[in-house]
């Protein structure tokens, strides 16, 4: 049997033959690149998400019964214990010495609210030099590596449309100054979109409309990448997993390492306290003893704005989506020894094709998009644990083009930031009630990843630069 006719019975068998309605129409080409679509997708797996998600609407029905705020680890100013946050950097910083952690960002994403033509890595982020994402941490990794004299290899998951131009993009930018053979780009895994008949989609007749398949594919790709096994040989333990939109996170932290271990945690994870009940963040619950993350969209606004009897927020805890997890139980998830990731149901607009093969472009939603979440491994953990972070120095993503969470509202934090550092090293900058100052500059994370770093950096200094409008600190 060809591979065109073993393909064609498998999809029959499921219904779905329509994929090969216009094969007869195809150049060579398109239909080569039609056969590897095919052959890509697990059709028990679409069948059984039909009957999920579609069929019977039992998907994404979260319990909310006995939901309850889950149990955080504070900062020392926040009530947490001093000596409890110390040891947990020590701890760290010696996994990090032992050259035992790996950076992993997920950069799969299509970036369509940000409205940037590109992969969203590339974005020019930083005030003055207008760094994009990609470089700032790259930067804070070098920063790492020179600080606990270790290699800390990179690994960026792309997706299927962004792969070859993020390759190209850092080769282009020499890897911003990190040994190329540490820095590795990894394509994160594709699904089909579906009609509401549960038939997979045609984006024109030669091609599947197929879709990243969630932040949550990075467990199943890092695995079938290789990329767990590079990591292996290199004496990897933990990776510190962060999304490519955030260039105030700590790409990496002691205290978050070395709590992750200090709890025998399979996977731990970074929370703010929500700014209000609306902010677009998940919050940390806990169902029973399972903790489990409850997306912004799926909590009852009832529930995101309830107060507690201090007058606080009842689910305060938001998730910042940076995690720490061990090697080990990513290689188990990925390869589905340690139960499976849900998929999540996504209702868009898919272009597709009519019957003659004519292209259709919804101005309203079609089909479905399934997408697994990173934060669903949490209960099947062991022992994950949410640590608090301050958000000053570790959370202020650019998702939209203007307003909250964009490149303004970013380039502002990160003045807010570079300024508290200066300050309390002595520096006098005026600044507004919000902290934010009236000059743009800005300190490169070779010079300074924190306060502490910056005030031992800016007291070794013999000369001090005057900090004024366009001052970089490198
Ligand atoms: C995510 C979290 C939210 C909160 C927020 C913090 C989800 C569902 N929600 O919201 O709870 O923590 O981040 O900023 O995660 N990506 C891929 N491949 C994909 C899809 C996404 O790599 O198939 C990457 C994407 O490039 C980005 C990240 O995942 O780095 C977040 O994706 P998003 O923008 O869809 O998530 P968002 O902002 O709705």
């Amino acid at each position: 049997m060809s591979r065109l006719e073993a393909l064609r019975a498998a999809f029959a068998r499921a219904g779905q033959v329509q994929v090969f309605d216009f094969w007869d129409e195809l150049d060579t080409e398109s239909r080569g690149r039609l056969l590897s679509q095919a052959a890509e997708i697990d059709l028990e797996e679409v069948s059984r998400l039909i009957g999920t998600h579609l069929k019977s609407d039992s998907s994404n029905k979260l319990d909310l019964d006995g939901l309850e705020p889950a149990p955080c680890i504070s900062l020392p100013e926040n009530g947490g214990d001093p000596d409890e946050w110390a040891d947990a950097v020590r701890k760290g910083e010696e996994s990090l010495r032992a050259g035992k952690v790996a950076a992993v960002t997920v950069a799969g994403g299509q970036g369509t609210r940000l409205g940037f033509d590109g992969p969203k890595g590339a974005f020019p982020i930083t005030p003055v030099k207008k760094k994009c994402l990609f470089q700032v941490f790259a930067e804070k990794i070098m920063a790492a590596e020179i600080q606990y004299g270790c290699a800390i290899p990179w690994f960026i998951m792309t997706s299927h449309d962004n792969h070859e131009w993020t390759e190209t993009f850092l080769k282009d930018s020499n890897w911003f100054g990190m040994q190329p053979d540490k820095v590795h780009c990894f394509t994160q895994g594709r699904m089909p979109a579906v009609d509401y008949d549960g038939k997979i989609m045609l984006e024109n007749p030669g091609a599947i409309a197929m879709n990243p398949d969630g932040h949550g594919g990075s467990m199943r790709a890092l695995v079938h990448s290789g990329a767990i096994e590079k990591m292996r040989a290199d004496g990897i333990e933990f990776i510190s997993y962060f999304q490519v939109d955030n260039p105030l996170v700590r790409v990496i932290d002691p205290a978050f390492i070395g709590f992750h271990q200090i709890h025998d945690s399979q996977m731990s994870s970074k929370m703010v306290p929500k700014v209000d009940a609306g902010e677009k963040v998940g919050h940390f619950c806990n169902v029973g003893e399972r903790l489990i993350v409850v997306e912004y969209s799926d909590m009852p606004e009832t529930l995101a704005g309830k107060i507690d009897d201090s007058g606080e927020l009842r689910f305060l805890a938001g998730s910042i989506a940076v995690h720490v997890i061990s090697l080990e139980f990513v290689e188990r998830v990925g390869r589905g020894e340690a139960g499976l990731l849900p998929f999540h149901r996504a209702d868009k607009k898919v272009q597709t094709i009519d019957a003659h093969g004519e292209t259709i472009r919804p101005d309203s939603p079609n089909g479905v998009k399934f997408e697994m979440f990173i934060f669903d491994a949490l209960p099947l953990a062991r022992n994950p644990i949410v640590v608090e972070t301050f958000r000053g120095d570790d959370f202020s993503p650019a998702k939209n083009a203007s307003g909250t969470d964009s490149p303004q509202s970013c380039r502002d934090d990160q003045l807010r930031q570079f300024t508290r550092w200066a300050r309390d090293a002595g520096v006098d900058i005026p600044v507004d009630d919000t902290g934010l100052p009236s000059i743009a500059f800005e300190v490169s994370p070779i010079f300074a990843v924190d306060g502490e770093s910056f005030a031992a950096k800016w007291k070794s200094l013999a000369v001090k630069p005057p900090i004024e409008e366009g001052t970089y600190l490198e």
